[in-house]
């Protein structure tokens, strides 16, 4: 019986986490560094404690503090979130050790898919497509040579331990080979401590399609459909979606089926996500698999109707799973658009502040997972992102309608953020179609940035100026005798707006 869980993570995730606990009854534990004392997660739990600085090393990549947090409050199961300690079979292990229950896969499935060389054979005895490439560690530039030949240009030099691109370098021709190899297992070394690197064939102009799978601890898996992820910048997911509008039904079942036999092949407990390249011809390849609850998992609870973290927790309680593969039905589209506070006009730099003004959307369809509040400081310690907002609609149609609607209505004043980004993303026609793959930000780079004379900015502020005019009552303050048409503060910025269309005041 699980009664009280610890989540060793902050922000949004965290207070997710926590709200499916309050849900079923679970109390929860709160672990927070010196810079998150007044962060929402700590508000929101049952209990809690800091572990330590504001620097992750010091607090939630803590392992010793957070075991003594989790022992002192008697807590029944620790819930890791995405990020800091997700993915850390050590971590995982020093849990299970304490005779602590752990929410995610066993700790050796966690290292059997952490390394991709591992994961591509485990793949390959299973029957899952993978890019075709070198199953074996390269030796040495020469040996990197003689595959690259075999395998055809262009490659890719990939760090085994790696994922979300870092230890990663495409290998154009020959000429280009040795430096790339060397160059990434340089940074595989310097990331990851271990310089093991492999090949792959260069899939160009790939769709990231994700499924999310879910197993119990009695062998049973499903998968729960699709999430296409191919709005990214620098592997920095941006927007997502679900269903995929490049897949058809034979494709996702197919996919779903691959999906399925990965995880069964690596006996895998709990919420997970077979990630996969799909090409312009709808060849699919098994990429890596995140042996964790992902940023994104609300779209698919949004088109699936379950509760992926109520789902986690059950499957830790050694329940077994109560949904069948056959119960499993995609219904209507949902969209998540990640908001983050960074200026996108400056390289996207982080850019954290005080939120002096906080107006989030509601209404029909919308859901917000965010972990701040009105005068909430963000830290500059951790990861930008706020919060996300996530919409629900019948159609794809509507869903993008939707969050154009809630992107308008997302007001946040302090500090920059990604909104206008976003609102400018959601306008491109080639995203209204559905017709973009993972080249979509550096290919529409020019458009997503702001463009003067349309409506843009200084249309804002020209509203939010008349606004201002006419609350100061600057029209008292004028000659009656010069009333005449548009003389006046209000009739100019009136006129301005009746001209535009937008102004009602
Ligand atoms: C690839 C690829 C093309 N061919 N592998 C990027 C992050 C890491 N998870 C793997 N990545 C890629 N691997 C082969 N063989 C293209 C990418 C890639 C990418 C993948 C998913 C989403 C966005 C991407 C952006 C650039 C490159």
């Amino acid at each position: 019986m699980i009664r009280k869980i610890l989540i060793a993570n902050r922000g949004e995730i965290a207070i997710r986490v926590m709200r499916a606990c309050y849900e079923m009854g679970i109390r929860s534990v709160a672990v927070f560094s010196e810079a998150d004392r007044t962060s929402r997660h700590v508000l929101y739990a049952n209990e809690a404690e800091c572990i330590g600085g504001a620097a992750s090393s010091e607090s939630y990549l803590n392992i010793d503090k957070i075991i003594d947090v989790a022992k002192r409050h008697k807590v029944d199961a620790i819930h890791p979130g995405y990020g800091f300690l997700s993915e850390n079979a050590d971590f995982a292990r020093r849990v299970q050790a304490e005779g602590i229950i752990w929410i995610g896969p066993d700790p050796k499935t966690m290292e059997d898919m952490g390394d991709k060389i591992k994961a591509r054979i485990n793949m390959i005895n299973a029957g899952v497509p993978v890019v075709p490439g070198t199953q074996e560690q390269l030796q040495s530039a020469e040996e990197c040579l003689r595959e690259c030949a075999r395998i055809g240009y262009p490659v890719m030099v990939k760090a085994s331990m790696g994922g979300g691109g870092k230890g990663m370098r495409l290998i154009h021709s020959e000429k280009e080979a040795v430096e790339m190899y060397n160059a990434a297992k340089m940074e595989a070394k310097s990331s990851f401590a271990d310089d093991t690197v492999y090949l792959e064939k260069f899939v160009e102009g790939p769709h990231h399609i994700e499924f999310q799978i879910l197993g119990d601890n009695f062998g049973n898996v499903i998968h729960l459909c699709d999430r296409e992820c191919s709005v990214q910048r620098r592997h920095q997911k941006v927007v997502e979606e679900s269903p995929s509008p490049f897949l058809d039904p034979e494709l996702r079942a197919r996919m779903g089926a691959a999906a399925v036999a990965a995880a069964k092949a690596v006996g895998y407990k709990g919420a997970g996500t077979i990630e996969f390249l799909v090409d312009c011809h709808k060849n699919f390849y098994f990429l890596e698999m995140n042996t964790r609850l992902q940023v994104e998992h609300p779209i698919t609870e949004e088109v699936i109707g379950i509760d992926l973290v109520k789902q986690q927790i059950l499957v830790a309680d050694n329940q077994p799973l109560s949904i069948r593969q056959e119960d499993v039905k995609q219904r209507g589209h949902a969209i998540e658009c990640r908001i983050c506070a960074e200026d996108t006009e400056n390289n996207f730099r982080p850019a954290p502040g005080v939120i002096q003004q906080l107006t989030e959307p509601h209404g029909i369809g919308v859901r917000i997972d965010s972990g701040v509040y009105q005068g909430y400081e963000i830290p500059m310690y951790y990861d930008p992102m706020i919060g996300k907002l996530i919409v629900w609609a019948t159609t794809r149609e509507y869903a993008i309608e939707r969050m154009r609607r809630v992107l308008y209505e997302y007001k946040v004043t302090g500090l920059v953020t990604n909104i206008r980004y976003l609102r400018r993303i959601i306008d491109v026609p080639a995203f209204k179609e559905g017709k973009y793959d993972t080249s979509f930000i550096e290919r529409y780079a020019e458009r997503l940035r702001p463009r003067p004379g349309f409506k843009n900015d200084s249309e804002d502020m020209s509203i939010i100026a008349a606004y201002i005019d006419y609350l100061m009552n600057f029209e008292e303050n004028v000659d009656p005798s010069l009333n005449e048409q548009n003389s006046t503060v209000l009739n100019r910025w009136r006129s301005f707006g009746l001209q535009k269309g937008v102004l009602r005041i």
